[in-house]
């Protein structure tokens, strides 16, 4: 690889990284045999995974074998890009693929795991649990643990569960857990569902390049119209990529929700009690997960709120220098530059 020269400390505020990816060399091998017998009816899944995990490329093999390490690798890779904290989180889909009693296990060997990294490195490391939304009352119990025994700062949920998503009722343990236990959920994207997948897949549109947004941004806004911020107020969901364009949305969102339920067009469409963009602005956090772009990040700090947009890298998908050098020379105040890189982040997961 060419040389890249190291970005150094920050003047005045720590980088923590907030969408940082890694996988237990375990649940590697197994989505490498999901792979190979081609046994989970999810295209995305084959698509996104089948690339990282088999293609022959130098950036899936560097991909690859990134997030394998939570330990010194990782670390020099942190330090040559001025990373102060990586709050570690397993890769999409995650367990969302297995059967239900296999992503329970695999679950909870990969929260040990990045409990052990966070203990040999506290101060480089937090941690985010993974668990099983195939079984919510299991996954409620391992958010538990996860938060209460090992420490974790939330819980990350990869969109969809095999086409399933989390403003049906039965996911409901996970944010009564959630919400008892006053941890954010990180709607992580995912390939689009195999109901929506189609015209995205056949242009090459499904993976980071578009279909995550088009996926992840339906599923926040579906928790939103379906009203699981009503029966939550409390919920905090935290979405990647600077909202996966919603904060773009604000406005027409409003205005076409409203409209629809007002008419009468859907009967299983019920009034909320607060306007789309209120529950956006109130209930979520946003992190750029390299979108290192100044326009987009500062139209959403603005529509959104300064307080509410962290910094993320999504290392090792992104591991670019001079995304954070970009990110660094943001025209804000020196104030508003810790929040985004530093405060922000440890106040949502209390650090
Ligand atoms: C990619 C991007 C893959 C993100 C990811 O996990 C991921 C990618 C499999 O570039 O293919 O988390 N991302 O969040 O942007
Ligand atoms: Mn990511």
């Amino acid at each position: 690889m060419s040389t890249v020269t190291p970005v150094g400390p920050a003047k005045g505020y720590r980088r923590i990284a907030t969408e940082e990816a890694f996988i237990p060399p375990e649940l590697h091998r197994m989505y490498r045999d999901l792979i190979a017998n081609g046994s989970v009816d999810d295209p995305g899944f084959n698509s996104l995974v089948g690339y990282y995990f088999s293609h022959p490329s130098e950036r899936a093999r560097n991909v690859s074998e990134r997030l394998q390490d939570i330990g010194e690798r990782r670390l020099a890779d942190m330090d040559s890009a001025g990373i102060d904290m990586q709050i570690l989180s397993l890769t999409s889909p995650g367990v969302q693929v297995f059967k239900p009693d296999v992503a329970v296990a695999m679950a909870r060997l990969t929260n040990d795991q990045a409990a052990e990294a966070v203990r040999r490195h506290p101060t480089r490391f937090a941690a985010l649990a993974a668990v099983a939304p195939q079984d919510p009352a299991e996954a409620a119990k391992e958010l538990e643990r996860a938060v209460t025994k090992l420490g974790m700062k939330g819980v990350i949920i990869n969109s969809h569960t095999l086409g399933e998503y989390l403003d049906d009722p039965k996911f409901y343990p996970i944010f009564e857990a959630a919400t008892a236990l006053k941890v954010p959920v990180y709607l992580h994207p995912n390939t689009p569902s195999k109901r929506m997948i189609e015209p995205l897949l056949e242009s090459g549109l499904d993976g980071a390049v578009y279909g995550f947004a088009v996926e992840t941004g339906m599923h926040a806004l579906r928790l939103i119209v379906k009203g699981v911020f009503d029966r939550y107020p409390d919920l905090t969901v935290i979405l990647g990529h600077l909202g996966e364009a919603l904060p773009f949305w604000l406005f027409r969102l409003d205005y076409m929700h409203r409209g629809t339920v007002s008419s009468g067009r859907y009967d299983f469409l019920k009034p909320l009690k607060k306007k789309v963009s209120d529950y956006l602005r109130e209930n979520f956090y946003y992190t750029t997960s390299g979108m290192a772009w100044e326009p987009a990040i500062a139209f959403t700090q603005s529509v959104i709120g300064m307080d509410r947009v962290m910094y993320s890298m999504d290392y090792p998908y992104e591991y670019v220098h001079d995304e954070v050098r970009a990110q660094d020379a943001m025209a804000i105040s020196a104030t508003d530059k810790k929040a985004f890189f530093q405060t922000t982040a440890e106040r949502v997961f209390k650090l």
